[in-house]
């Protein structure tokens, strides 16, 4: 359905380079291919056993320097470079340009729950604007799942208990298929949404009219606020840069923290949910090993929505 231009429907600028290395790699196997394979028929054929032609016996070669510094050399440039290539599109695909829009993927048996920034939820069914980075951060409320867009050539595995990421920006307008890529069960199969990218005015409008209609839900983040003002975690964390009991969460994400051991750890969503489910597992030095866990009082979509809110605290 797809009106992607593009070769092999890449639907993305991160795909074409996929692509790009896929058939770099492709050509260098073909030619390693024939060459090896085409020297070992011809060797068969021309040094085949005849009767009565000693002449065409095989000579016993023991040693060629030369012969051998090729065929070391030139392959050991080969992977160099497939490695080289590689490297440079898989940091693309893993670094989140600045100012991407985040969507939260929660992935289940067997569906995919989007939620965008103004905290409306929709089932199997997620849209974008074209040129727009969109990140989505994933997680799992059951077992593992493959989060799987083929037209972007990226998928990331969504792990229960754990946050991932993959971004992508949209070329070209259309609907594009999600799978799953993981055996998750009986109903695997069926486990497909779909991404919608919209010209971007179009998306905004349709953005605008699905926030007014839902209303009544919540922002992400101002849910956040309510969870934790409803487990009394300000009583020992303050928002505005004050310290108390525990550090303060002004600036806190994606800021460098040291550990009481001497390590220093980025404090990201997967800190922050330990931090919540099991904060005995590390220490901020400085402060003492008091606070309380919060596993089985907080609910995994609480987490998300208290990891939305530590991020606006800038
Ligand atoms: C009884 C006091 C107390 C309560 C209640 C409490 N915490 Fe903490 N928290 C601390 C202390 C003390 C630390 C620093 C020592 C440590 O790392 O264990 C801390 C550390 C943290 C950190 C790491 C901060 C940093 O600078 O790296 C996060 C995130 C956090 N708490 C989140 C929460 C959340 C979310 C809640 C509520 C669901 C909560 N805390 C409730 C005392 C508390
Ligand atoms: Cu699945």
């Amino acid at each position: 359905m797809s009106s992607a231009p593009t070769a092999f429907g890449a639907a993305s600028h991160v795909a074409s380079e996929v692509d790009n290395v896929f058939i770099f790699i492709l050509v260098i196997t073909a030619f390693f291919f024939v060459a090896t394979q085409g020297t070992l028929i011809y060797f068969v054929i021309r040094y085949r056993h005849r009767k009565g032609r000693p002449d065409v016996a095989t000579s016993s070669v023991i040693t060629n320097r030369i012969l051998e510094g090729i065929w070391i050399g030139v392959p050991s440039i080969a992977v160099a470079a497939i490695f080289f290539y590689g490297y440079t599109v898989w940091e693309d695909i893993r670094t989140v340009p600045k100012g991407a829009e985040e969507i939260n993927v929660t992935a289940r048996q067997w569906l995919y729950q989007f939620q965008y920034p103004d905290g409306r939820k929709s089932i199997n069914e997620v849209r974008v604007p074209v040129g727009q980075a969109v990140e989505f951060n994933l997680t799992s409320a059951d077992v593992l799942h493959g989060f799987y867009l083929p037209a972007f050539r990226i998928k990331q595995d969504a792990v229960p208990g754990r946050y991932t990421y993959v971004w992508l920006r949209a070329s070209d307008p259309g609907s594009y298929d999600i799978f799953c890529t993981q055996y998750c069960g009986v109903g695997h199969s069926q486990m497909r949404a779909k991404l919608i990218v919209m010209p971007p005015a179009r998306y905004r409008q349709w953005y605008r009219q699905e926030t007014a209609k839902a209303e009544k839900v919540l922002p992400l983040a101002d849910k956040g606020k309510a969870v934790v003002q409803r487990l009394g975690c300000l009583a020992c964390h303050s928002t505005d840069g004050t310290v108390k009991v525990g550090p303060t969460w002004k600036n806190l994400y994606e800021s460098r923290v040291l550990l009481e051991n001497g390590k220093t750890v980025i404090a990201d969503d997967n800190y922050i949910r330990t931090k919540i489910l099991n904060p005995a597992a590390t220490t901020v030095k400085g402060f003492p090993k008091v606070m309380p866990t919060f596993k089985g009082i907080i609910k995994d979509d609480e987490i998300t929505a208290v990891i939305a809110y530590i991020k606006t605290l800038k």
